[in-house]
C-alpha cells in the first residue's frame, strides 16, 4: 500500500564535506530501527558510502536514498556529497525534497559549500533545519557556531535546543520548546533519559528560550500581539508556529548533537516528523506550464532525479512522484524521448538492503529498475506531455584530460563506459577535441577525474591513461587588414577561377565571428558568396600563429570578380581560405588564453601561503572574506596556471583547502610567455 502524501517527509542531508552527514544518516537509520548496529565512516561500515572508492576516500561521491517508517510517517532521507566536485547530487536532492537538514561542524561553523547550498535551498523555497554536529570535538562551540550561522543565514536562525556540557563532556541536550533535558549514555538505541535541567545550563536555557519565543511570535501578527501584551503562549501554539514558520523559510530551527555517538538523533527524528512539512503542507509543484498536486487519483507525473549505472543490475533510476500514483506493471510515457516505458519493479531502499513496493503515492520517492530509455532529468507521465524542470545550474567541467585506452582496440569499451558514468553524473563532459581529434574527458577537479578513472577500471574493467590537459588557447587580431587575391587554375578542360577582396577587423572580446557581404553590382554572383564565407570560416578554425581557433573578428567581403565559365563554388571557397589567412597574417595576430575566476576556501592561517602561491601563478586576488576559521579568497588566474593546482593547494593547506573555478574571459597571453606556448604547440601540433 502506498503511503498517503500527508505521511511523507522528504529530507535531504546537505552541507560542507566532512560535517558528518553520512554519520548522521547512519545514526538516524540506526535510531529509527532500520540498522541493527551503528556503522562508522572510518570503518567503512555505514549504510551510505557503500562504493569502494567512497570508503577508500572516506567521502561521499553519490547520493544515497534511504526510506523508512518512523512514528507512522515514511521518511525518505537523502545523504548527499559535500565535496564540490560531486555537488550535482546535492543539487539533485534539493530538487526533490521539501526539506533539508544542514549539517554543521561545531568547530568550523558555516563553511563554503554549506553557504552555497543554502542559497540554492532558499531559491527553491525549501524548509531548512540545522543540525550542529560534532559537539564532542575539541574546540567545538555551539554558541559561537550559532553566531556564525546567524551571520551567514540571517536572524531567523534560532536554537530550539542547546547542548549540555561541551567538547568531550557534552552528554545531552535541553529542549527549549518543552524546557526538558535529556542525557545520553553510550551510543545504543534508546540511549536518552530525561533529567532535570542541570544547574549550570538553566540560566542559558532561559535566555535562549526567550530568543526562541521572540522568533516564534513573529510567525503571525496575532501571536506577536499577544506575546507583546505578555500573554502566555501555549506549548501547542509554539509547536504550531515553529512548524508553519519552518515550512516556508521564516524560521530556521537549530538542533544539535553528536552523530557518531547517536546523541540527539532520536530528537532529530522527532523533529523531522513533527516540524518538517509533508508534500501536502509544502504545497503544489508549479512550473510555468503545470501545477502538480500531491493527489493520488490525478494523472501521474514523476520526475527522475538520479540514474545509477550498475554493470550487473543495470540501470536504476530514482524518481519522485509529484502527482498521481506510480504503480508497478504499468506503461508510461517518457516525455523527453516520447517513448513508452514499462514500469517493472518498484524498489524501496531500506538501509543496507532493498525491498519492493506495488506503488508509490504522490510525494513519495523511490527507485525503478531496468527502464530502457530513461535517465536523470526525465519525466515519466500518464500521457506524453512535456514538462520542463528548471535546468540545474551545474558548475562547468574545467579539468580536462585527453583519455586513451591502455589496450589498443578498447576505444569502444572505454567510450561506452564513460557514457554510462556520464548518465550518473551530469558534470562529466565528454567530447572529441576538434583541434586534435583527441577524446577529451573533463570534470570539475582533479579528484573528480580521478574518481572517473577509478570507476572505469573497477566497474567496467577499462584501463586508461590520461594526458595532461591542453589549454584551449585562441587567436585574435589587434589591427585591421585587407587582402586581395585570385584563385586560378588552368589545367586542361574547365578552369578554376575565384577572385575576392576582403577586409578583416577586430571585434569586441566575446564578439565571435561575423561575416559581412558588401558586394555591389554583382561583382561576385550571390550564389558564390556563401562559398567565400565557408572558406573564410574554415581559415578561422586554425589561426596563423599556432593553429588555434580565431575569435572576435569581422570579415567583410567588399569586391571581387568572376568568370562566367571557370568560376565555381570550390574556387571561391579556396580563395576565401587563402585571402583570410593572408589578412590574418597582416592584422597583428595575438594569442589569447582563458582566465578563470577561482574561489578558494582555506583555513585562516594558510591565507598568506595561498596568496603567495597565487602570485607565483600570475594570479590577481579579487577579494577575501573571512568566515569563521575559513577564509574565502577570490582570484583571477590563467587556466594554464591551474592545471595542477589541486595537489598543490592540498599540500599548502594540509588537505583543508577547497576551490572551484569558472571561466571568466579570454585575455592576451603576456609577451614573455608567447614563445613558450608557441613552442609547446609546435611540439604537439593542434592541427588535425
Ligand atoms: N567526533 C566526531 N566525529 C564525527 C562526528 N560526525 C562525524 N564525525 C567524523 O567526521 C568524519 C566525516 O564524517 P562524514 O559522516 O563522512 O561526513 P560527511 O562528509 O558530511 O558525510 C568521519 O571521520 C566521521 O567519523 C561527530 O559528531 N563527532
Ligand atoms: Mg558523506
Amino acid at each position: 500500500m502506498a503511503y498517503s502524501a500527508e505521511a511523507i517527509r522528504n529530507v535531504a542531508l546537505v552541507g560542507h564535506r566532512g560535517t558528518g552527514k553520512t554519520s548522521l544518516h547512519e545514526a538516524l537509520l540506526f535510531e529509527g530501527g532500520v540498522l541493527a548496529r551503528l556503522g562508522s565512516v572510518s570503518d567503512g561500515t555505514t549504510a551510505s558510502d557503500v562504493e569502494a572508492d567512497e570508503q577508500a576516500r572516506q567521502m561521499s561521491i553519490s547520493m544515497t536514498l534511504s526510506s523508512f517508517e518512523w512514528a507512522g510517517r515514511k521518511i525518505n532521507l537523502l545523504d548527499t556529497p559535500g565535496e564540490p566536485s560531486f555537488i550535482a547530487d546535492a543539487l539533485g536532492a534539493l530538487r526533490v525534497s521539501e526539506s533539508a537538514i544542514f549539517v554543521i561542524n561545531a568547530v568550523m561553523g558555516a563553511e563554503v559549500t554549506t553557504r552555497r547550498l543554502w542559497k540554492v535551498a532558499a531559491e527553491r523555497d525549501i524548509a531548512r533545519m540545522l543540525f550542529v554536529n560534532m559537539l564532542d570535538r575539541e574546540r567545538a562551540d555551539f554558541y559561537r557556531t550559532l553566531e556564525s550561522l546567524k551571520s551567514a543565514f540571517g536572524p531567523h536562525v534560532v536554537a530550539t535546543e542547546i547542548p549540555i556540557g561541551s567538547e568531550q563532556s557534552c552528554n545531552g541536550v535541553v529542549d527549549l520548546v518543552d524546557m526538558r533535558a535529556y542525557r545520553y549514555e553510550g551510543s545504543g538505541r534508546g540511549n536518552a533519559t530525561e533529567i532535570e535541567i542541570p544547574e549550570q545550563e538553566s540560566a542559558r536555557a532561559q535566555e535562549y528560550r526567550e530568543k526562541l519565543l521572540d522568533e516564534v511570535a513573529e510567525v503571525s501578527d496575532e501571536l506577536m500581539e499577544r506575546y507583546l501584551e505578555g500573554a502566555e503562549i501555549s506549548h501547542e501554539e509554539i509547536v504550531d508556529a515553529l512548524k508553519r514558520g519552518t515550512n516556508h523559510g521564516s524560521i530556521f530551527p537549530v538542533v544539535c548533537g553528536v552523530a557518531t555517538r547517536n546523541l540527539g538523533t532520536n530528537r532529530l527524528l522527532e523533529a523531522i516528523v513533527e516540524d518538517l512539512p509533508s508534500p501536502v503542507e509544502h504545497g503544489a509543484f508549479e512550473t510555468d506550464e503545470v501545477t502538480l498536486e500531491p493527489l493520488a487519483d490525478r494523472e501521474l507525473f514523476a520526475y527522475v532525479f538520479k540514474t545509477r549505472a550498475d554493470p550487473f543490475a543495470g540501470r536504476i533510476n530514482l524518481l519522485r512522484v509529484y502527482q498521481g500514483t506510480l504503480a508497478h506493471d504499468t506503461q508510461l510515457a517518457n516525455t523527453r524521448s516520447h517513448s513508452k516505458e514499462r514500469i517493472g519493479q518498484l524498489i524501496v531502499f531500506a538501509g543496507k538492503g532493498t525491498t519492493t513496493a506495488d506503488s508509490f503515492g504522490p510525494g513519495d520517492i523511490g527507485g525503478v529498475a531496468k527502464l530502457k530509455d530513461t535517465r536523470a532529468g526525465d519525466w515519466l507521465a500518464a500521457r506524453d506531455e512535456p514538462i520542463r524542470m528548471p535546468t540545474e545550474r551545474l558548475p562547468a567541467p574545467v579539468m580536462a584530460f585527453a583519455i586513451e585506452p591502455k589496450t589498443k582496440g578498447d576505444e569502444d569499451k572505454v567510450f561506452t563506459s564513460l557514457r554510462r558514468l556520464q548518465e550518473e553524473d551530469p558534470t562529466i563532459d565528454l567530447h572529441r577535441d576538434a583541434q586534435t581529434g583527441q577524446q577529451i574527458v573533463a570534470g570539475l577537479s582533479q579528484i573528480h577525474v580521478e574518481v572517473i578513472v577509478d570507476r572505469l577500471r573497477s566497474r567496467f574493467g577499462a584501463e586508461v591513461t590520461l594526458k595532461p590537459p591542453r589549454v584551449p588557447y585562441q587567436e585574435t587580431i589587434r589591427a585591421g587588414a585587407k587582402a586581395h587575391g585570385r584563385h586560378k587554375k588552368q589545367s586542361g578542360g574547365r578552369g578554376q577561377f575565384g577572385d575576392c577582396h576582403i577586409e578583416i577587423a577586430p571585434l569586441e572580446p566575446g564578439g565571435g565571428f561575423e561575416f559581412v557581404d558588401r558586394i555591389k553590382g554583382g561583382a561576385i554572383p550571390n550564389s558564390f558568396i556563401p562559398a567565400v564565407e565557408k572558406g573564410v570560416r574554415e581559415a578561422m578554425e586554425h589561426g596563423v600563429l599556432a593553429g588555434y581557433p580565431v575569435k572576435d573578428v569581422r570579415v567583410t567581403l567588399f569586391d571581387g570578380s568572376f568568370h562566367s565559365v571557370d568560376s565555381s563554388e570550390l574556387a571561391f571557397k579556396e580563395t576565401g581560405v587563402t585571402q583570410a589567412k593572408q589578412a590574418l597574417e597582416q592584422a597583428n595576430p595575438v594569442l589569447l588564453e582563458p582566465i578563470m575566476m577561482v574561489t578558494i576556501a582555506v583555513p585562516e592561517d594558510t591565507v598568506g601561503d595561498v596568496i603567495g602561491d597565487l602570485n607565483s601563478r600570475r594570479g590577481r586576488p579579487q577579494g577575501m572574506e573571512p568566515n569563521g576559521a575559513i577564509t574565502e579568497i577570490k582570484a583571477e588566474l590563467p587556466m594554464a596556471e591551474l592545471l595542477a593546482y589541486a595537489p598543490d593547494l592540498r599540500s599548502i593547506t594540509g588537505g583543508q583547502g577547497d576551490y572551484t573555478m569558472e571561466f571568466l574571459r579570454y585575455e592576451e597571453v603576456p609577451g614573455h610567455l608567447v614563445a613558450k606556448v608557441l613552442g609547446a604547440a609546435a611540439q604537439e601540433p593542434v592541427r588535425a
